[in-house]
């Protein structure tokens, strides 16, 4: 190659990761890095001069303007609130745009973020939050334009609580980690084999019986009605709902410690035997609570009215304790009930959730049941590579009218190991799970023969078998949460520069200041090129 072409070459390739990695840029002599993660549908980052955020002063909706003060603080320690006399950032909602879009300009003389609603101006507000950086003795907003909207409604991350429970507080804090990455759903799962979470007037003995064991022989524990309702309200104040899940009718060893007449004998397989033998714990005995990690022994009794009856009581007691609109039944590795029966049951539960006036969501399984409530939305979480048959049952939920949530658990099972780094977590998703096969996965492509329009949305679940603590969740979930994030917020692998895993990792990689202000325990992953200050 000679000379001249080699160094075009070379400004090209300079360009290229200047543009992919949005990082760094200069402006006016001083060195900005522009990243958003999840990245925005459009960046530019525009001429001129960063805005300098001393002195700055805030305007507009009272609800960003908390928010706002509230990252900056943590940042930078600069005090916005303090009615700085300087350049204006103005945060305001303007109607008429796609839900939860925003535009995001900043400048020298002004930063301006429009909210098509509430919930698009705090996402641009968080956009600007990751904004903030130190340049010089100073902090800066680098200017930019950000036009950005998402690309799926629904983008949800699920914590089990059930394995181990989590406290309020936990939950709280997971909330707002969520929803500083634009996630809009938090999946509960309240019950399973080790334990069931929320206490129901209407069966009480549920939460007095069966709350109090947890995995491992940990303590268990249970949310008050007054414990869920402040989690919906602190979710709603994020911009989440919260999303409910009983499961059913497998994982219900816990149930017969209430109910016993309303459970199956455990049904002991080879599979069962070997988890407690790797993984320790005693066999399930029904009335006994189960403190080992075994699944797809427990059944709930299918031809019993009475099974009817208490599915009708929870879900009944459930849609009128959740503004949002779905109540999700679990189905999921049912192994310890017939194939027939358990078709029978997800059609007559689907069809009690959607009498409520509920949409029903069931893990993919329960698309090879006939006669599923219409509206029943499905959750895939089978593999990106191979499917296996899985992706045949997610279809039967689209075949039935209604759409897919993906949570492909060789890429966002957030309790899978890392490959290097904590002990926690498990492997059996094809882990370990590096940050980059967390990232690398585009939702159109896996489940073959559907539509775009098709999906939902994406959720990363957090199973909790090993996951005792907040700050075990952090590090589980930070960083791979940030590429399930863009996986269900921003545009398709292939619509857009920002969309590889170049330039996320080197995104991301700015993070990591804002997450360590903001109090969370990330996994500082060698695949990632972190930003120290
Ligand atoms: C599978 S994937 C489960 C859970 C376990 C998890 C552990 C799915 C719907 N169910 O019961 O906790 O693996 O990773």
């Amino acid at each position: 190659m000679n000379r001249r072409r080699r160094r075009a070459v070379t400004a090209a390739v300079l360009a290229a990761v200047v543009l992919a990695g949005c990082a760094p840029a200069v402006q006016n002599g001083a060195t900005v890095s522009i990243a958003v993660v999840p990245a925005p549908a459009s960046l530019q980052p525009a001429e001129g001069a960063p805005f300098r955020l001393e002195s700055a002063s805030v305007t507009g909706e009272a609800d960003a303007v908390a928010t706002l003060s509230a990252l900056v603080a943590a940042r930078s320690g600069i005090d916005l609130a303090a009615d700085g006399e300087g350049p204006a950032i103005d945060l305001r909602i303007e109607r008429g745009g796609a839900a939860e879009s925003y535009r995001l300009t900043a400048d020298e003389a002004s930063v301006v973020v429009t909210g098509a609603d509430a919930a698009g101006l705090f996402y641009g507000v968080q956009s600007l939050g990751q904004l903030v950086q130190p340049s010089g003795d100073g902090w800066i907003i680098p200017a930019v334009e950000i036009d950005d909207a998402p690309r799926f409604a629904y983008r949800g991350v699920m914590l089990d609580v059930a394995r181990h429970f989590h406290s309020v507080d936990t939950v709280k804090g997971y909330i707002d980690r969520a929803a500083g990455l634009k996630l809009n759903a938090l999946h509960l799962h309240l019950s399973d084999d080790q334990g069931w979470r929320i206490h129901l007037a209407s069966r009480p003995e549920l939460t007095e019986l069966a709350s109090s064991t947890a995995v491992g022989g940990d303590e268990g524990g249970f949310y008050t009605k007054d414990d869920y309702r402040e989690i919906v309200e602190h979710a709603a104040s994020r911009h989440m709902i919260v999303v409910p899940e009983i499961d059913m009718p497998g994982h219900t060893h816990a149930v017969g410690l209430a109910y016993p007449e309303l459970v199956e004998e455990p049904v002991i397989t080879d599979h069962i035997r070997e988890t407690a033998r790797d993984y320790g714990g005693e066999l399930p005995v029904k009335g006994t609570p189960y403190d080992g990690m075994a699944v797809g022994f427990s059944s709930l009794k299918i031809h019993d009215e009475a099974t009817y009856d208490f599915v009708a009581d929870v879900f009944g007691e459930l849609a009128g304790m959740t503004p949002g609109p779905y109540l999700h039944l679990g189905g999921d590795e049912a192994l310890g009930t017939p194939e027939e029966d358990f078709a029978l049951f997800v059609s007559r539960a689907s069809t009690i959730i959607a009498d409520l006036g509920k949409t029903p969501i069931a893990w993919h399984e329960a698309g090879s049941a006939a006669d599923l409530a219409d509206s029943t939305i499905g959750q895939y979480w089978g593999y990106v590579q191979p499917t296996d048959g899985m992706d045949e049952k997610a279809r039967g939920f689209v075949r039935n009218g209604a759409q897919l949530i993906l949570s492909p658990a060789d890429a966002i099972y957030l309790d899978m190991k890392y490959p290097t780094g904590p002990e926690l977590g498990l492997t059996w998703a094809n882990g370990p799970t590096s940050v980059q096969r967390a990232y690398d996965w585009e939702p159109s492509d896996v489940v073959e023969g559907i539509e775009e329009s098709d999906i939902l949305g994406v959720e990363a679940p957090m199973w909790a078998e090993t996951i005792r603590t907040a700050a075990d969740i952090d590090t589980m979930a930070f960083p791979r949460i940030a590429a399930a994030a863009e996986a269900a917020w921003s545009p398709a692998t292939g619509d857009s520069d920002l969309r590889t895993w170049e330039s996320f990792r080197t995104r991301v990689g700015t993070l990591g200041p804002l997450w360590t202000s903001l109090g969370i325990g990330f996994h500082p992953s060698g695949e990632i090129p972190w930003v120290t200050e």
